[in-house]
């Protein structure tokens, strides 16, 4: 191996040792560890291609895949070879991991659950490639400036891509706008514009390296690279127009993961990289098959949300008017190849386009899409839900319209998928709704992140679980075996340590590891209540004042996540954490007791320090609003205790780990609607609770921001008023609950326990168990091993 870094070093990246720098060397480890991948890599393909195996397209907007060197050697077994052969090189294996750049080509659960189902799917032997857009600039980079969220561009990609093969021969042309004309009785369509959608690969690989899987993201490319007239004109910005335009459309990551804004591009985008995909899946099709009416019985399509769901008309033109299938044929086989997982029930987030848009962009689709309301009335007549209505396109309707399988991401929002956005389309078709709970990596969630405990379990139970997490069951024993307890303690207290290091060294706060770890981390949002923690963090801080002397148990609440640029009421909410963190860090009073840590720029890699670290794990959202959740698990199973609502899937975890070790309070989602209707409910609540009043009137007097009290009026005023989040009536019961929280906290070993019980109870929460669902119920697609 040390041979092997030597010569990717010196031949790979023209580098003479004596020169280079951290960048090559990580550049020439991953190089290395790379090439380890390949041969599984063109095994599995080969075997798909030989056994004609069906294969999964994943199509999705994002993926949220942080690092990737440590993840490959790991899953490749490689841990102890590489960091032998780094030290005989006089490198610390652990520094040029950290040296990668996070690709964060997503925004927050969606984007990363794609990237851990496409690890599954590696690892369970499901031949499959995800499909999405290789964005120049990922999610934008958070830093604060007097409390405030600044966004400054992310740049990933100004160093070499190091596990990125660019494939120039596999490319497609996508066309916009133009002219649908009739010849022969067929439709064709024009495009007035096209851009070139340019292929680069990187394999995925699986637990134990026994198979490797493909990402292919595609980036956009101007037919014409100049404009050749104007630049001899002297118009050298004229001349680069037609590249900057097509450009665009795989420049930057929309940071927004709940309103559709900036329509045109988006749906450019959104296009671009379906059309592309499809156009690949077809060809690689037809290099096996000639009958396209087979395609069904060998290809799965996954729609991760809307964002793809134009999929649907465009599959339907590849059949029917490219290829000459009925339009009825066309459509049922389209179909059958598709589904789609619905991942929010936020009216605002729910996609649709106005119909002279898609006209615009997309005049042969949106005649298909009529053409497919028609057929779906013809089938189930004297029904009235259509895709087009108010001269809008709905991509939700649209996506359940044209697909076989539909699924929620946890029990609950399933059910209210049912109740609920597709309730008509529900009863139209009964059986097409079903439910696969979300699901985590085990491989980077716990054994690449979590090293201590993941060598504590293995020393308890064997390495099984790492590839069959539901393993963990039998740790469920040694919850009472003191040794065991208070060897995960001290897990949990070197993980605390580390992360207090990185606090300490990134914003200056110093804390204490042995407070309570409290962690709330996603994105800020306003149904994900990150002021109903902050709230009960200003009561909790009043409550130490008035009585200094108490008893109170140490803790420190963390926060971290970002908030949508255009998102004004959650960047005031990131605003005020920071502010009411300034004051509180600096109290001598209640310093021992109490410390507000915001992190800034959450990623992937920031959770992973994190989660191993968390006592407690905020999943507070008003019920109904969280679909699932997947930090949820990702907490639990590194052993941080819950204190939750029953929302999303906090509602099968409270079910497997134990209500007993779950800290549950607040509304359910059956109660929100009737609380809501009380009028005056925000102010009947805070009458009744002396402590959220005070807490509320201590933003207003501008406890936090003396200078400028008024600047969270907004955010007060709304509490005060309309709340629909319903922060103040469920902060009595929050913090309530928090207060038990404490109690429990107090008997150490009681708690470590819990904690325990936490991680053994989780292993159903894996993504293979979720992946082995999609397989059996919605792909139709068995294990290759
Ligand atoms: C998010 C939900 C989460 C869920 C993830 C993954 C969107 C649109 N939805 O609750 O808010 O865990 O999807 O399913 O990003």
């Amino acid at each position: 191996m040390r041979t092997e870094i030597l010569e990717q070093l010196e031949y790979g990246l023209g580098k003479d040792p004596a020169h280079a720098q951290l960048y090559d060397w990580r550049m020439a480890v991953s190089l290395a560890v790379r090439k380890r991948i390949m041969a599984p890599w063109f095994a599995a393909t080969r075997r798909t291609y030989d056994e004609g195996l069906k294969r999964v397209y994943y199509l999705s907007m994002e993926f949220l895949i942080g690092r990737s060197l440590e993840d490959a050697i790991m899953n490749l077994g490689l841990p102890e070879v590489i960091r032998e052969a780094c030290e005989g090189l006089g490198l610390d294996l652990r520094q040029i991991e950290l040296d990668e750049p996070d690709a964060a080509l997503g925004n927050g659960g969606l984007g990363r659950l794609a990237s851990c189902y496409l690890e599954s799917m590696s690892s369970l032997g499901c031949p499959a490639h995800g499909y999405g857009i290789r964005f120049e600039h990922g999610l934008f980079r958070q830093s604060f400036h007097e409390g405030r969220q600044i966004e400054d561009p992310e740049d990933w990609l100004i160093q070499r891509h190091a596990w990125e093969f660019e494939r120039p021969e596999a490319s497609f042309h996508v066309g916009f706008g133009g002219e649908v004309s009739v010849r022969d009785g067929k439709a064709a369509w024009t495009p007035e514009e096209r851009v070139i959608a340019s292929a680069y690969d990187t394999p995925v690989i699986g637990w134990q390296g026994r198979w490797a899987n493909t990402l292919r993201l595609w980036g956009a490319l101007p037919e014409s690279l100049l404009d050749l007239g104007s630049f001899n004109k002297g118009d050298f910005v004229g001349a680069a127009r037609p590249e900057a335009l097509a450009r665009t459309i795989s420049r930057v990551l929309y940071p927004d993961d709940t309103t559709p804004e900036g329509k045109a591009l988006r749906l450019r985008q959104e296009y671009f990289f379906t059309a592309a995909s499809l156009g690949d899946i077809l060809r690689r099709f037809r290099t096996e098959y000639d009958d396209l009416r087979i395609l069904p019985q060998k290809v799965a399509i996954q729609l991760n949300d809307t964002h793809p769901a134009i999929a649907g008309p465009e599959l339907v033109r590849l059949l029917h008017d490219v290829n000459g299938l009925e339009l009825d044929e066309a459509i049922e086989c389209a179909r059958a190849s598709l589904s789609y997982t619905n991942h929010t029930l936020m009216p605002e987030a729910l996609e649709s386009w106005p119909e002279w848009l898609m006209g615009q962009l997309l005049p042969r689709h949106l005649q298909l899409i009529e053409r497919i309301d028609d057929w779906h009335a013809r089938h189930k007549p004297g029904r009235k839900v259509a895709i087009r209505s108010h001269g809008e396109v709905g991509m939700g309707a649209l996506s359940f319209v044209m697909a076989h399988k539909v699924n929620g991401v946890s029990a609950l929002h399933t059910d209210l998928m049912k109740k609920t956005v597709f309730k008509d389309f529900n009863r139209l078709h009964p059986g097409r709704i079903v439910n696969q709970t979300n699901g985590v990596t085990p491989r980077r969630w716990l054994n690449t992140c979590n090293p201590g405990l993941s060598g504590l379990i293995t020393r308890a139970i064997g390495d099984g679980w790492v590839g069959d997490l539901e393993k963990l069951a039998g740790l469920d024993p040694f919850a009472d075996d003191p040794g065991f307890i208070t060897d995960f303690a001290a897990v949990k207290r070197a993980n605390k340590e580390a992360l207090a290091c990185y606090v300490k060294d990134r914003i200056g706060v110093a804390i204490d590891p042995a407070a309570m770890f409290d962690v709330q981390i996603k994105r800020i949002h306003e149904y994900k209540r990150q002021h109903l923690n902050i709230l009960q963090a200003i009561a909790h801080w009043q409550a130490i004042h008035d009585n200094p002397n108490g008893d109170w148990v140490p803790r420190v609440r963390f926060f971290a996540g970002k908030a949508a640029p255009g998102y004004v009421l959650a960047k005031e909410i990131i605003h005020l954490i920071n502010a009411v963190a300034e004051v509180i860090n600096a109290d001598p009073v209640t310093a021992p007791f109490l410390k507000v840590a915001f992190l800034p720029n959450y990623n992937v890699s920031l959770a992973e320090l994190m989660i191993p670290a968390a006592d407690l794990s905020e999943q507070i959202s008003t019920a109904g609003k969280e679909a699932s959740g997947t930090g949820n698990m990702k907490l639990a199973l590194n052993g941080a205790l819950t204190i939750g609502t029953l929302d999303g899937a906090n509602v099968e975890i409270r079910e497997r780990v134990g209500e007993e070790n779950f800290f549950t309070f607040g509304l359910t989602a059956d109660m929100v609607e009737a609380r809501r209707a009380v009028p005056d409910h925000a102010a009947e609540a805070i009458r009744a609770s002396a402590t959220l009043g005070r807490a509320i009137a201590a933003i207003d007097k501008g406890a936090f921001l003396s200078r400028a009290p008024h600047i969270f009026r907004p955010l007060t005023s709304d509490l005060k008023s309309r709340d629909y989040f319903l922060v103040c009536s469920d902060f009595d019961g929050y913090a309530a609950t928090q207060r038990a929280v404490d109690e429990a906290f107090r008997e150490a070993k009681g708690w470590t326990r819990m904690a325990a019980l936490n991680t053994a109870r989780s292993g159903w929460f894996s993504s293979d168990r979720a992946i082995r669902g999609y397989m059996a119920d919605i792909w139709n697609v068995k294990p290759a091993m």
